[in-house]
C-alpha cells in the first residue's frame, strides 16, 4: 500500500510524469495491479497516456463509476486526500485530460438517485449497464462503444469487479450479478483497430483470490490488451483471437 501522499508526489515529480511507470513500460502506457493504491495509479497512466495524445476517451470497465466529486466527501480538503480509487476520472477530467465522449461498461453500483447519474455526464461518460447486456448482447455492447469514441484516442482502464465476483472473487468492492469472464473478453476483443494509446488493469486482491482464478482472468485480460496495443489501428472491427 503506498499513501495518496506518496501518489501525488509522484504524480507532480520531474517533467510532470511517473518516471518508474514511464521507464518501465515504453511501448504504451500501462498498469497492472492490485487494490487502491493501482487504482489511484490509473490518474498516472493516463497522464503518461498525455504525452501520447492531447486529449483522450476513456472506455471504463468497472461495476462503479469512479468519476466522484472529491469535494462531496468530508476530509478531502486537501489535494492528497482527493486522490481516491473513485475519484481519478474526476481529477483527470478536471485536468483537461478527457474528452466528453467516454464510455463506462459494466455498471452496477448502487446510487444515490439521478444527480449521481447526472454528475457522471458531466465528467464526460455515457453509460451501459451491467443489464444492458441482456438486451443488446456483447456485440451490441462492442458497438455502443465504438460509436462513443469514434476514431480518436482511446484509453482502456478496467477494474477486475467488472467481473462476476463469482468468476473473481479477489476484489475488495465486489457487486453481485456481473459479466462473465468469457462476456469481457469478448468485449475487449471487438474494439480492434480503435486508437488505443494507454490501458491498466487494477483492484485485484491476490489475499481474497481462491486457485488464482482472479489471478488467472486478470493475466489473460491484460494479454488482450497487449495483442490490442500490438495490432493497433491495423485491425478490423473484431478480428482476433
Ligand atoms: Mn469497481
Amino acid at each position: 500500500m503506498i499513501s495518496s501522499t506518496v501518489v501525488v508526489s509522484r504524480m507532480t515529480g520531474i517533467g510532470g510524469r511517473n518516471g518508474l511507470f514511464h521507464a518501465l513500460l515504453p511501448l504504451a502506457p500501462k498498469a497492472l495491479g492490485d487494490q487502491e493504491f493501482i487504482s489511484n495509479v490509473s490518474l498516472l497512466v493516463i497522464r503518461d497516456a498525455i504525452s501520447v495524445a492531447d486529449f483522450l476517451s476513456v472506455i471504463h470497465y468497472n461495476a462503479h463509476l469512479d468519476t466522484w466529486d472529491a469535494l462531496d466527501y468530508p476530509g478531502s480538503e486537501s489535494t492528497q486526500a482527493q486522490v481516491t480509487h473513485a475519484t481519478f476520472f474526476w481529477l483527470a477530467n478536471n485536468e483537461g485530460f478527457l474528452t466528453n465522449t467516454s464510455i463506462h461498461a459494466g455498471i452496477r453500483c448502487k446510487l444515490l438517485g439521478t444527480v449521481n447519474l447526472e454528475h457522471d455526464a458531466s465528467v464526460g461518460f455515457e453509460l451501459i449497464s451491467t443489464d444492458d447486456i441482456d438486451e443488446i448482447g456483447t456485440m451490441g455492447v462492442v458497438e455502443r462503444i465504438r460509436e462513443r469514441v469514434g476514431d480518436g484516442p482511446v484509453y482502456l482502464s478496467l477494474d477486475i469487479d467488472v467481473i462476476d465476483p463469482g468468476m473473481a472473487p479477489a476484489t475488495g468492492t465486489p457487486e453481485a450479478g456481473g459479466w462473465t469472464t468469457r462476456e469481457v473478453k469478448r468485449i475487449i476483443k471487438g474494439l480492434a483497430g480503435l486508437n488505443i494509446v494507454g490501458a491498466d488493469l487494477v483492484e485485484v486482491a491476490p489475499a481474497y483470490d481462491h486457485a488464482e482464478v482472479t489471478g488467472i482472468a486478470a493475466a489473460d485480460i491484460v494479454a488482450h490488451f497487449l495483442a490490442l496495443l500490438t495490432l493497433g489501428q491495423r485491425s478490423s472491427h473484431g478480428k482476433f483471437y
